[in-house]
């Protein structure tokens, strides 16, 4: 019976089978310790049978092996049992060396290296560990989601409109037609408010991002929502908090290893997080920094470091909530505030200094988005599957995105988004 290396300190003083890599071979003179490596973990194999002393040492690490002994405790052994009287089988010999000594605790690697080499660099357990998080936040996203009543939907990636602003976006051939790479789903998730009230999506999205920064991709994975019937876009900020708290819930319960592994400190969620205007901010960022950032339609992402400093130090909070960015830096999509129109009912989430999600109320009356277009000077023309949804009624609805890899840099505090990304995609890299 095959058993995962975490089970093994079950079975002592039986015989059991254990499948995987050859993480590390020590030859000693008249022993070879063998570290098999498998999805679970790591197990120590001892072999004292001098032909097959022989035949491990000379073994390369990342051989792919199957082991059959007896399971002894030792209490110098990794987890305090071994792997003993082992018969092994090579299942499969690795072509050349491994360029990285995977078993070394360290990652000394620098990250074009790490990316360059991701088929066998993702093997360290600790550059594995990040997307084991990922993975458990996307979960936890799931599980959220699926309380609250949403449904998850798919949708097309391939687009005839761009839908955030035409300056990022990838253009491609269509069967001779012009056709874009989705930045967003933001129009199909809108649409299918009409539908099923409350949807969720997580996929890919593409930006053609010009700039070579630490949080900026190409491609990401975009934890999208939507719902109707909200009051305005403080109901869109509770599911986000929600969803977030159930994300890191969600890593704690299936995550651990990594999280020990890499000494994340998982935030708290506070019940309330933190709320201030962007008007406010401006102020605050006026009067207690050098700056005077009033005017300005967005924040820099030095603001953005300041407030979730000021959040921390006077909320206790590790997230913060922006709100009401101004109407002249969001999409055509956006709901003003019916108080103060040049501002939107509209927010961001701040996390350790970046910005995590953007969310807000939509518009959802069809003459407001005829209107909407129109003032920026655009024709309803390439839009005309989208604002049929309007056509046809929609309740007040609004939305959010998060990115999943900058929510799984700020966690692991990875100073570069691309060790949270597996094979990234951006100015320089499309391949591996
Ligand atoms: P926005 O464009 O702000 O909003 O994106 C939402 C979130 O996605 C992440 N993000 C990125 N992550 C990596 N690389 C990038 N180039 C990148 N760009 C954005 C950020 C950001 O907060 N349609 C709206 C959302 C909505 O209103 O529902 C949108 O896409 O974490």
């Amino acid at each position: 019976m095959r058993i995962l290396s975490s089970q093994v300190s079950e079975h002592v003083g039986e015989e059991v089978t254990v499948a995987g890599w050859l993480h590390r071979v020590r030859a000693l003179k008249s022993v070879t310790f063998a570290i098999v490596r498998d999805r679970d973990g790591l197990v120590q194999v001892v072999a004292a049978e001098p032909e097959l002393v022989k035949r491990l040492a000379v073994l390369t690490e990342e051989t792919v092996v199957e082991v059959t002994g007896t399971v002894t405790a030792n209490q110098q052994a990794p987890g305090g049992v071994e792997i003993t009287s082992p018969a092994v089988r090579e299942l499969s010999e690795p072509a050349v060396a491994s360029p990285f000594d995977l078993y070394r605790p360290v990652v000394s690697a620098a990250l074009p290296t790490v990316l360059d080499n991701a088929a066998v660099a993702l093997r360290h357990p600790r550059l594995r560990a990040p997307f084991e998080i990922s993975a458990a936040s996307v979960a936890g996203y799931r599980r959220a989601l699926d309380r609250l009543g949403f449904t998850e939907v798919h949708t097309p990636k391939v687009v005839s409109s761009a839908t955030e602003s035409g300056a990022n976006v990838f253009a491609l051939d269509w069967f001779g037609r012009k056709a874009y790479l989705a930045q967003s789903p933001q129009f199909y998730k809108q649409t299918m408010v009409g539908v099923f009230e409350r949807v969720y999506e997580v996929g890919p999205v593409f930006r053609a991002e010009p700039h070579d920064t630490a949080r900026h991709l190409a491609q990401y994975t975009s934890l999208d929502a939507e719902l109707g019937f909200v009051a305005d876009h403080r109901d869109v900020m509770a599911v986000v908090r929600q969803a977030v708290a159930e994300m890191v819930a969600t890593i704690a319960e299936r995550a651990p290893g990594a999280v020990e592994l890499l000494g994340v400190k998982l935030p708290d969620v506070p019940e309330e997080i933190p709320s201030i205007h962007f008007a406010d901010a401006q102020e605050l960022l006026a009067r207690e920094t050098d700056e005077d950032p009033r005017g300005e339609p967005d924040l820099a992402p030095a603001h953005e470091r300041w407030l979730c400093d000021w959040a921390l130090r006077e909320h206790g909070s590790q997230f913060l909530f922006v709100t009401g960015y101004p109407m002249r830096k969001r999409p055509f999509y956006t709901h003003p505030d019916p108080e103060r129109p040049e501002f939107s009912n509209s927010f961001d989430l701040l996390f350790r200094g970046l910005e995590l999600v953007t969310g807000g109320q939509r518009l959802h009356r069809h003459s407001d988005y005829l209107a909407a277009l129109e003032a920026r000077g655009e024709s309803p023309e390439p839009y005309a599957g989208y604002l049929a949804a309007f056509a046809h009624g929609m309740p007040p609805h609004g939305g959010f995105a998060l990115g999943l890899e900058r929510f799984v840099a700020r966690l692991t505090e990875a100073d570069n988004i691309r060790w949270t990304t597996l094979f990234p995609r951006d100015l320089h890299r499309l391949a591996p």
